[in-house]
């Protein structure tokens, strides 16, 4: 049995994914450009910059970095006042019952997030305190596929990574959790994502004795 489970935020937890998608796209129009949900399959789970970068190389124009500066706090207050109305109905399906069980087991979990605005939707969907660390986009300087975030949150919980579980649903993230040596469910489509070791719709499909891998 693992001895803890890190857990990404944006699509595990809450699909806050549409809402960084209807921000992104809104920035693209904004600058006479489409932006696709193909295209942003890129920007899951990567850092907000590094997700404006990637927008830009798609849409194929360059900018100064005090425009970028600009333009990246423009999408976060838009994304800000989607977020500002989430509650406990935003949780995805079978993630309750799911910590419940970890807490139940005694197998700690922490959250391992690239988000920046992480305490907010903990806060607004009540997980705030369930979590026994929270990793987020304020405390790292690495972003995924870079393992920085999930090594931090197993030294936290005081356990070596291979004795850590991860549940990813970005290509960057799942990348993350196997450069950091960890066991990676994938949360997601296994034509979409790659290189994890386990595949599941959602957190519904998740039991303790599947986690004993
Ligand atoms: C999330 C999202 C990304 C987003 C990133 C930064 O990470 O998946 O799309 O760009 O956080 O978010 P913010 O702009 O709120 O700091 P994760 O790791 O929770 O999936
Ligand atoms: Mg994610």
């Amino acid at each position: 049995m693992p001895k803890a489970v890190l857990f990404d935020l944006d699509g595990v937890i809450v699909d806050t994914a549409k809402h960084h998608y209807i921000a992104w796209r809104a920035l693209a129009n904004e600058l006479g450009f489409e932006f696709t949900e193909h295209d942003n399959e890129r920007l899951k789970g990567v850092s907000r910059m590094d997700s404006l970068n990637i927008l830009l190389e798609v849409v194929g124009i360059e900018l100064p970095d005090d425009k970028k500066a600009l333009l990246a706090e423009q999408k976060n207050e838009q994304y800000v006042r989607a977020i500002k109305q989430m509650d406990t109905s935003d949780i995805l399906p079978g993630v309750t019952d799911f910590l419940h069980a970890l807490k139940e087991a005694n197998i700690a979990f922490a959250l391992g997030s690239a988000s920046k605005n992480a305490p907010i939707i903990l806060k607004n969907i009540g997980l705030l305190d369930a979590f026994d660390a929270i990793v987020d986009g304020n405390v790292i300087s690495q972003a995924k596929p870079d393992p920085e975030v999930f090594l931090k949150g197993a030294k936290l919980l005081g356990v070596a990574p291979k004795d850590c579980v991860v549940f990813e649903d970005a290509q960057a993230g799942i990348d993350a959790g196997k450069n950091a040596g960890m066991y990676v469910v994938a949360v997601g489509d296994p034509e979409v994502l790659t290189g994890a070791d386990d595949y599941i719709k959602d957190l519904s499909a998740m039991t303790l004795t599947r986690l004993e891998h």
